[in-house]
């Protein structure tokens, strides 16, 4: 007898809220490659977040923080090999090199679709293979973007809940035939019957971050940590979306965006784009200083913007994630009393230091370290350690957080049409050569100063101080397509709306001749952004130069900082050294060099004019 064809059985376990066929059949297909023992539909209730973190007590993999002093927190230890983003294995495989580009890591999809069979193959055995439907975006908003990761690491599937809208909620809307980005993770380390498993699984040979651009696909194996695992946030959100983004029109940025309210309620926002250790998580919940509270800052995100042309002729901004991965070390009461408000309950922390009594601490929080700790990797720890420069808490410890738990959140932080945004920030840390504030006199400018953007290397990268690395529009790490062809999307863009953001490069480290620090930063930058808000509204002044508009000493307002800037100080700060400027476009000649072919040739022709008004 003839069998009628059918589909293949849904194996896919899936609950009857799941009404998404295609979705169910993906599910079943990588469950019959990674072979789980089990697998479970994630609905992204506070019931299943908790039951997942009890169960990742019971492995030892989080430990429970005092209740008394951090309620309802943990603490995650990951493997010492297993702390960071690893970019030396993230490829971008598109079918042709030249559309990675010059920055990326590509190989072949064909051949690496045979890797990743091979790798997949029984990865799970032994594990529970969670399915997390997730949102990044407000749900239903029509800037946001769907994303159905499927991983075997449960402490995935709890940071996945706290970073993004999770469950049940984004099955339902993804109803019978939406379209999802296809997301696998496996830590790569499957159980053989009876195997004792350990508190940080991963794999310790090989790693790998794989995007397709073309299908819109991310495979990751062999890591557990960050960006690595959650793969809403760096592979969707900025990856895959900046593909999505080139193709259809709008902007995916590695930037943070910031309210200002002015005494009047009127309502300036900001998107700025940092490289990393440029505190960017600090600027997005900025508190004005005594001289300036009559404006407010609120916050909207502070890593990652989705910007897309409005009806209203502006560029209008998401915050596609509902949680922060933050860098630990550093955060204070004096540096981000925003965020130390954040991180008193509901947080999941990894690779910082234990104190006796159940809470956390990292360097930088305060100014004398606990008598004693467990440091990042579980050990005994005391402040000669420290003196012995052992960290107690890794340089890249985290924090998983809800965005709703930060004291600044804007009212509008989830509005589903976005904020539009009157200004682009660009900034780096540079001791030298950039000025505190300029601003591009037109849009093209203002892409010059994004393409050329640079940052000095602190001790904790490359061993070297001191050294700029350019790190165009903060991205170099995060564009999924060739950069020529991004800097042309750039360019573009400030054609799609009738009125397009202003531009600006800030600067908050330039240093003094005996290399301390001039600018006080923090919320003494409100300076700047109250410069900068009031050049958006036409009501503030500046001075032409040869790199664009900056204010002079009078423009800004300098109430309450009178003793810590003098005139002379601010110079120091606005100066242009020719002869630095001489090299630094010499530095923009060598990275033009390295993007190529499709390098457009508007920013070619802009840097020979910088170099004619520089010499005049
Ligand atoms: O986050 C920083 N911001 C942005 C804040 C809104 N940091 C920390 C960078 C590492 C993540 C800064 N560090 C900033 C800054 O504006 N500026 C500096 C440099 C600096 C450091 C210490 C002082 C001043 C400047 N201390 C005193 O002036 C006492
Ligand atoms: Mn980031």
């Amino acid at each position: 007898m003839n069998a009628p064809a059918a589909a293949p059985a849904d194996q896919s376990n899936a609950p009857a809220w799941v009404r998404h066929r295609r979705l169910r059949q993906w599910v079943s297909e990588v469950a019959r490659l990674a072979k789980p023992d089990r697998v479970v539909w994630c609905d992204g209730s506070q019931s299943e977040y908790d039951r997942l973190c009890a169960e990742l007590v019971a492995a030892g993999t989080f430990v429970r923080l005092s209740e008394k002093r951090r309620p309802n927190s943990y603490l995650a230890r990951s493997h010492p090999t297993d702390v960071a983003r690893m970019e030396d294995r993230t490829f971008i495989c598109s079918a042709k090199k030249e559309d990675a580009g010059p920055t990326n890591n590509w190989i072949d999809p064909l051949q690496m679709r045979q890797t990743l069979n091979r790798l997949f193959d029984g990865c799970m055995r032994g594990r529970t293979m969670y399915v997390m439907p997730f949102s990044m975006g407000p749900i239903g908003s029509h800037i946001a973007q769907v994303g159905v990761e499927i991983s075997d690491s449960a402490y995935v599937a709890v940071n996945m809940r706290l970073m993004t809208r999770m469950g049940r909620a984004v099955a339902e809307w993804l109803a019978e035939e939406r379209d999802f980005v296809p997301c696998v993770h496996s830590v790569g380390a499957p159980l053989a019957p009876g195997q004792k498993d350990v508190p940080w699984p991963c794999n310790e040979k090989e790693k790998w971050i794989v995007h397709f651009p073309e299908t819109r696909e991310i495979w990751s194996y062999g890591s557990g940590y960050g960006g690595n695992a959650l793969l809403g946030k760096k592979c969707l959100a900025l990856r895959i979306a900046s593909v999505m983004a080139r193709d259809e029109g709008w902007l995916a940025e590695h930037m943070l965006i910031l309210g200002m309210q002015a005494p009047s309620g009127e309502k300036t926002y900001i998107a700025a784009a940092f490289p990393s250790a440029c505190g960017k998580t600090n600027l997005a919940m900025l508190i004005p200083p005594a001289a300036l509270s009559s404006w407010k800052v609120t916050t909207i995100g502070e890593d990652i913007a989705w910007i897309k042309p409005g009806k209203d002729g502006r560029l209008h901004a998401i915050n596609p994630e509902s949680g922060l991965f933050g860098v630990a070390p550093g955060t204070s009461e004096q540096t981000n009393p925003n965020a130390m408000k954040m991180l008193e309950s509901n947080v999941i922390f990894t690779n910082v230091a234990m104190t006796p009594d159940g809470d956390v601490w990292w360097e930088g929080m305060t100014e004398q370290p606990p008598a004693r700790l467990i440091d990042w990797q579980g050990k005994e720890w005391t402040p000669q350690d420290g003196e012995n420069g052992r960290l107690a808490a890794h340089a890249n410890s985290r924090f998983t957080v809800a965005a709703s738990q930060c004291p600044s959140m804007d009212p509008s932080w989830e509005d589903p049409v976005g904020v539009p945004i009157s200004a682009f920030l660009f900034g780096g840390r540079r001791s030298s050569t950039i000025p505190l504030v300029v601003e591009a006199p037109t849009w093209e400018d203002g892409v010059y100063m994004a393409a050329t953007l640079g940052s000095e290397t602190t001790a904790a990268i490359t061993g070297k101080l001191g050294v700029v690395r350019r790190d165009p529009m903060a991205m170099l790490a995060f564009c999924g397509y060739n950069m020529g062809d991004y800097f042309n999307h750039w360019l573009k863009m400030g054609h799609s709306v009738a009125q397009p953001p202003r531009i600006y490069r800030v600067n908050w480290f330039r240093r003094d001749a005996n290399g301390k620090f001039i600018w006080p930063g923090f919320g003494e930058n409100m300076r700047v952004l109250l410069w900068i808000a009031q050049r958006c509204l036409g009501r503030a002044s500046g001075m032409e130069t040869p790199l664009g508009i900056m204010p002079r000493f009078e423009d800004l307002l300098w109430t309450g900082l009178e003793k810590k800037i003098s005139p002379a100080q601010y110079a120091e700060l606005a100066r242009v050294d020719s002869a630095a400027w001489k090299e630094e476009l010499a530095s923009h000649d060598e990275l033009f060099g390295k993007l190529g072919e499709r390098l457009p040739e508007a920013l070619e022709a802009r840097r020979g004019r910088m170099h004619e008004k520089l010499a005049a």
